[in-house]
């Protein structure tokens, strides 16, 4: 497969105008109707939001079979929600970043859809309208007994997990963990985007979890011209037609820039 041309382009990139893309994307670019933004942990990482893998990853710290999964949290409830609760601490005091603003903005250009792994809202925040979010969103809680909802801000968030008004049971966070179905009409309304798509932006994953690491291949099947952008090579960069190396938070402003020129000349 073909490898991308910025492997070596310096991470301290500030300017639109420093990066020099391939032809055969440009042109993709300006032709293309429907984007979809494959998105993981690395695009909220410049907001301030650790990853789960890799050098900084939280799960370097824990294990994920110790917290991400539903025996986890009925055996030490309070631990597991005092870890979520943590995470939203965190996320309600980040901000979308340059990445995030600029998945937004090209909406003003293609029809755009962001399928993400990520439960941080922040491509919500950052004004995206299409988005299917695979593995659920920090935001809202549910009763493991009963299902009642519990979304935030109506909610107090205590230290400790809470209890389910109706019924008693215990309020989880409305997260997929390890061994959970994913929420089947997000993962085939993403799917069938993907494969749909003209380009599929693969931002900031490992893509080693499924059944969402699908999604980039399901694009591919369909015809999709994909590209990755990541700090480094991953499990998919050896099936992809583009990579390109670097933070997402400057790689996409560029791109952005690059597709208002291309369109205006259509
Ligand atoms: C930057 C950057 C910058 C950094 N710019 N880039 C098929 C094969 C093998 C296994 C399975 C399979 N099918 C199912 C499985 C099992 C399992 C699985 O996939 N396991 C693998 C890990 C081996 N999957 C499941 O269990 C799923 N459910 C399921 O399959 O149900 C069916 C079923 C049910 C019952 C029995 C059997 C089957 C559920 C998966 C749920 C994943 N949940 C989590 C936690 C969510 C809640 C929470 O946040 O706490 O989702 S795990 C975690 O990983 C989270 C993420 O969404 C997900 C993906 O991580 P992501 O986003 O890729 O982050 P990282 O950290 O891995 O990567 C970051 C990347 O960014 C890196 O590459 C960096 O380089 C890069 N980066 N800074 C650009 N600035
Ligand atoms: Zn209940």
């Amino acid at each position: 497969m073909e490898r991308g041309t910025l492997q070596h382009v310096p991470r301290s990139i500030k300017s639109s105008t420093d990066m020099q893309f391939k032809d055969q994307f440009l042109q993709k670019l300006k032709y293309a109707k429907r984007i979809v933004f494959f998105t993981g942990a690395g695009i909220s990482a410049e907001s301030g939001i650790a990853t789960f893998r890799g050098a900084d990853g939280i799960w370097n710290k824990m294990k994920p079979e110790e917290l991400a999964n539903f025996d986890a949290f009925m055996k030490n409830p309070d631990l597991v929600w005092e870890w979520y609760q943590h995470r939203r601490d965190i996320i309600h005091k980040v901000q979308p970043n340059t990445g995030h603003f600029a998945i937004a903005e090209f909406e003003k250009f293609y029809d755009v859809t962001v399928v993400t792994q990520n439960i941080d809202n922040l491509h919500k925040r950052a004004g995206s309208s299409k988005i299917y979010e695979l593995h659920g969103n920090i935001e809202r809680n549910y009763c493991v007994d009963c299902y009642e909802s519990y979304n935030t801000p109506n909610f107090e968030l205590t230290n400790t997990a809470p209890r389910c008004e109706k019924c008693g049971g215990l309020v989880r966070p409305d997260v997929v963990w390890f061994g959970e179905m994913l929420p089947q009409d997000e993962l085939e309304s993403g799917d069938k985007a993907a494969a749909w798509s003209d380009i599929c932006f693969v931002v900031g994953t490992s893509a080693v979890v499924y059944p969402a690491a699908y999604i980039p291949m399901s694009a591919k099947k369909g015809g999709s011209y994909v590209v990755e952008i990541n700090l480094e090579r991953t499990e998919l960069s050896r099936s992809v037609d583009y990579s390109i190396y670097g933070k997402s938070g400057e790689i996409l402003p560029q791109i952005l820039e690059q597709a208002k020129n291309l369109r205006t000349d259509l």
